[in-house]
């Protein structure tokens, strides 16, 4: 009886301890920060790891922070005595998390009676694990004689990092490549981008030039074991999960702030615990030296590096590396992403904004400023998709599919762009 009693007691506390709980976590949102008050929340946000910034600060935009209970109050004065306005813009994180949870679960009640079989386990009523998304890939390369998978590397785990390489338009036609979860907890990217490579794949005969006029490569998970880590312990972790030698025994490095142009010149902390660290050095990381290593071999050099990312609603545009600094060709970047956001907000009515980069808030070392700056695509962009803070990372999971119709038309523009300019100089 009394090892019953302990066994269940330890079960129960396995089962807990497996997932963080979000108990008690609330997001406050601020009011539109000014250049000070940006300037403050800036330093919180080195100093202190107790704070969650949702979103970054910066001068003319609002910030979103999760905060536990213990620090609600703590956070509160120091707001109020900085005279930053706020309001609490997601309750109870925890409940948010179950919440979700819940809907997917009922939609795939729904469905499962009537679906059809596929051969792969991915559909977008919910979000998967990495696995999936790989076995997904799978499927598409089994199913066509132009798509295949290539195995890129491991990632610090061990985790295989497969790219989907469709490949149908043949040597020498222009490439696109398709960066997803590059950050863990942004379960939409992935979604997202298997949405779309879903549609150019499975309804070729739709729009049959997209890929018989270019080449594709998508990466859909390219933060494996720091998404896995989300998935099934801690769903706010963003880094990803390589010791770092903290003395505190923080992992992770910010696979965003990894990348080798302009590494380290702004919007990074050296705290290793910190959400926004880049390594010791650039490329520190084996994923990212796993992404540099086949984008550099592919040739031509891809016309677009894009990312997916989450939240906010925005089409950013290079360079976010500072202020001012801008690509020769800034032009049909900056209105290729107006035109893409247009074409967005005509399927749900869905705003995005389309910014530069350093607009939003100067960080370097990101993948989309490398693609540009180093690798030399002629467009690079980073998406934020759905929310703008409503749900933030804890997107629901029956808005996937609106998400992904919308961003499927915004890709259509930069595939008809993309399409028109590499006919022109051919
Ligand atoms: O900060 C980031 O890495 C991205 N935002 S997120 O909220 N998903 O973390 C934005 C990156 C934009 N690009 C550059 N700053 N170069
Ligand atoms: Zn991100
Ligand atoms: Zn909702």
């Amino acid at each position: 009886m009394r090892s019953l009693v302990l066994l269940s007691c330890c079960l129960l506390g396995a089962a807990l301890a497996s997932s963080r709980s979000y108990d008690g976590y609330t997001v406050f949102r601020t009011g539109k920060l000014n250049a000070t008050s940006a300037k403050f929340l800036r330093e919180v946000q080195m100093s202190s790891n107790l704070i969650d910034f949702w979103t970054e600060p910066a001068p003319g935009r609002r910030t979103d922070m999760m905060v536990s209970e213990k620090m609600s109050e703590e956070t509160k004065k120091m707001l109020a005595d900085n005279h930053i306005h706020f309001h609490t813009m997601i309750q109870d994180v925890q409940k948010l998390i179950e919440e979700n949870d819940a809907i997917a679960k009922k939609m795939k009640k729904m469905k499962n009676k009537m679906a059809p079989k596929k051969d792969y386990d991915l559909d977008w009523d919910d979000y998967y694990d990495h696995d999936v998304l790989n076995q997904f890939l799978d499927a598409l390369a089994g199913a066509n004689d132009w798509a295949e998978v290539i195995n890129i590397g491991q990632s610090y785990e061990g985790r295989d990092m497969n790219v989907l390489a469709i490949t149908k338009a043949g040597p020498g036609a222009p490439k696109v490549w398709l960066e997803a979860g590059i950050h863990a907890r942004e379960w939409i990217a992935p979604a997202v981008a298997t949405f779309i490579v879903r549609e150019l794949v499975e309804n070729y005969a739709a729009h049959p030039d997209y890929v018989d006029k270019l080449n594709w490569y998508l990466l859909p998970s390219a933060n494996p074991d720091g998404y896995q880590y989300s998935r099934d312990s801690d769903r706010m972790w963003r880094k990803t999960r390589s010791p770092t030698g903290s003395i505190f025994g923080c992992k992770g490095v910010d696979p965003n702030r990894n990348w080798g142009y302009h590494w380290g010149e702004s919007g990074v902390s050296n705290d290793k615990c910190s959400d926004i660290y880049p390594g010791p050095e650039a490329f520190s990381e084996i994923e990212m030296q796993n992404i540099k290593n086949f984008v550099e071999s592919l040739e031509p050099v891809p016309i677009l590096g894009h990312c997916f990312h989450s939240y906010s609603q925005l089409w950013l545009w290079p360079y976010g590396y500072a202020y001012n600094a801008y690509p020769p060709n800034r032009e049909e970047v900056e209105q290729l992403a107006i035109d893409a956001s247009d074409a967005l907000y005509q399927v749900h009515g869905t705003v995005f904004d389309p910014i530069n980069s350093a607009e939003l808030y100067p960080a370097a070392g990101a993948s989309d400023d490398w693609y540009k700056g180093s690798l030399g695509s002629r467009f690079a962009f980073t998406t934020e998709l759905r929310d703008t803070g409503r749900h933030g990372f804890v997107l629901p999971a029956d808005q996937i599919i609106p998400s992904g119709e919308e961003m499927w038309a915004g890709f259509e523009v930069v595939i008809n762009k993309l399409i028109e300019v590499s006919e022109k100089e051919a």
